[in-house]
């Protein structure tokens, strides 16, 4: 984020509620006193509008909750007077100029000082669909908490100009989408960058506020990504027009937090499958390169640290208890402690093949990557908090789920349209046995990457479409021949007839 670490002092703002899962509260006390002291939002700096908020909305919102939670329950700070509301207060009125367009979806950015009064900031049109839509949890709760509903109400409208905006006969979301007209900039459709916290905060919004219109809409998102983007494990971006045609052949890192969601939904048996083939990626590779193709080569090779491979394996490790689980958290670890692990902190890696490292590390390592790496081995009695109470944010902060009674505006949706087989699963641990769901993509990653040094067993220029041995290796690829009538032959490959 431009400019931003300097004038925000955003690690620290990012890392508050951290203090309080690994239980540092002397730190917490330290860290908070220091933020309310040094930091202020009256800066001339233009800045992402969804960063600010899941970054630095969204932190100051958890460290007030839990700074006043702590003062009631344990008697600690007790000097708060939430003051960091009051930040968080003054943050939100900094963002909201950005909501000022022809269709109630923000800008991607905003000046913290002038709101979008520059020629450049007014006519940028363009945002992404997670940026967009990934606000209404932090301005909902900000909203209940300081009884000031223009926040909200902003994110709500947004919300629903967003839903519009679905493809209606494939109910599939595009990336990139113009603020103004309402039109689709980027028609392609994934899990991943650009539009994966839009899915996770209609699950979300759901469960925060109980509002039923946001699970109406999630499962019907939710079926179409199952359908068409879910592709065996793999999760394949395709057009949102065009729901059968894959739009690229890689995968990105940040679609690993997709597993985690659907255990949040219920649904565990894809959750295992998709996760044991990114566990895969992770081992060849040492870490998730940050898009990887279909046949699991190094597409762009380097890695910040994300949290989301992590986040999946904590809630799949909730859900099943399988200690699988924590030997996959232990391999990560080691990874990190091996590369990743510099004097002052830890490194992004530059190039997962090279593994060089970067100087720099976001704030997300801080605030996701390690809390929950420390939460999958924490046992609940070594946390000073029942996490069952909170919902965590895209950027891994705790909002209580208590925020739902602050309104007494829990709606039933008036659309009640059939949703299908996934509506409403619930995870079943005792009919599932994540092992049995693993074993059959056992070696998938090596099994399609080409051994370093082992000789290639066929290549292009050797290839007879009259040798039979030629042709069952090629059929044990998943490659059928379909002979056309001119002659010539056509090679179609297909995932699931991949011999195992
Ligand atoms: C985080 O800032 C958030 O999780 C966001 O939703 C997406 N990516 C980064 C970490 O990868």
């Amino acid at each position: 984020m431009t400019n931003f670490n300097t004038s925000f002092s955003l690690t620290l703002i990012d890392t508050l509620d951290s203090l309080v899962v690994l239980g540092d509260l002397e730190e917490f006390e330290h860290a908070v006193k220091l933020v309310i002291k040094d930091v202020s939002f009256d800066n001339d700096v233009v800045v992402s509008v969804f960063e600010t908020n899941i970054r630095v909305l969204g932190g100051l919102l958890s460290a007030h909750i839990l700074a006043d939670y702590l003062q009631q329950r344990d008697g600690i700070l007790p000097w708060y007077k939430g003051e960091l509301l009051n930040m968080a207060k003054d943050v939100g009125y900094r963002l909201l100029p950005a909501f000022n367009t022809t269709t109630g979806i923000p800008h991607s950015r905003v000046n913290m000082k002038y709101g979008i009064k520059s020629d450049r900031l007014e006519s940028a049109r363009e945002t992404c669909t997670a940026c967009a839509g990934s606000m209404i949890l932090e301005m909902a709760a900000l909203s209940r908490l300081t009884g000031e509903p223009i926040f909200e109400e902003k994110s709500h409208k947004a919300m629903d100009e967003l839903w519009k905006m679905r493809h209606r006969s494939s109910d599939l979301m595009g990336t990139v989408l113009n603020v103004h007209s309402g039109d689709w900039v980027r028609r392609d459709s994934g899990v991943g960058a650009g539009i994966d916290s839009y899915y996770e905060y209609c699950l979300k919004a759901y469960i925060l506020l109980g509002d039923n219109k946001y699970l109406h809409r999630f499962n019907r998102h939710y079926n179409a990504v199952m359908k068409y983007i879910s592709q065996g494990p793999m999760l394949l971006d395709v057009h949102m027009h065009r729901p059968h045609t894959n739009s690229r052949n890689y995968m990105d890192a940040l679609l690993a937090f997709w597993p985690g969601l659907q255990v949040l939904k219920g649904d565990l048996k894809p959750a295992v499958e998709t996760h044991e083939m990114l566990y895969q990626v992770m081992q060849r590779h040492t870490f998730i390169p940050e898009a990887f193709t279909t046949d699991f080569q190094v597409h762009w090779g380097n890695h910040p640290l994300r949290p989301e491979f992590l986040e999946s394996t904590y809630f799949l490790y909730g859900a099943t208890n399988d200690p699988y689980y924590l030997e996959v958290g232990r391999t990560v670890l080691n990874s990190l402690q091996k590369y990743a692990r510099v004097p002052c902190g830890y490194a992004a890696v530059n190039d997962v093949r090279t593994r060089k490292q970067e100087d720099r590390m976001d704030s997300f390592v801080l605030s996701e990557t390690l809390k929950y790496l420390y939460l999958l081995f924490a046992d609940k009695e070594d946390l000073v908090l029942n996490l069952d109470e909170f919902i965590f944010t895209t950027e891994g902060h705790l909002l209580p789920l208590s925020l739902a009674g602050y309104s007494g505006n829990k709606t039933v949706s008036d659309l009640d349209v059939e949703e299908g087989e996934f509506a409403r699963t619930c995870p079943n641990t005792l009919q599932l046995f994540p092992e049995t769901v693993r074993k059959p993509l056992q070696n998938m990653v090596d099994g399609m990457c080409p051994k370093r040094n082992s000789k290639r067993r066929l290549t292009a220029a050797e290839f007879s479409a009259s040798n039979i041995n030629h042709l069952k290796m090629i059929k044990d690829m998943g490659i059928n021949i379909i002979a056309l009538s001119d002659g010539r032959v056509q090679l179609l490959h297909t995932f699931s007839s991949v011999s195992r």
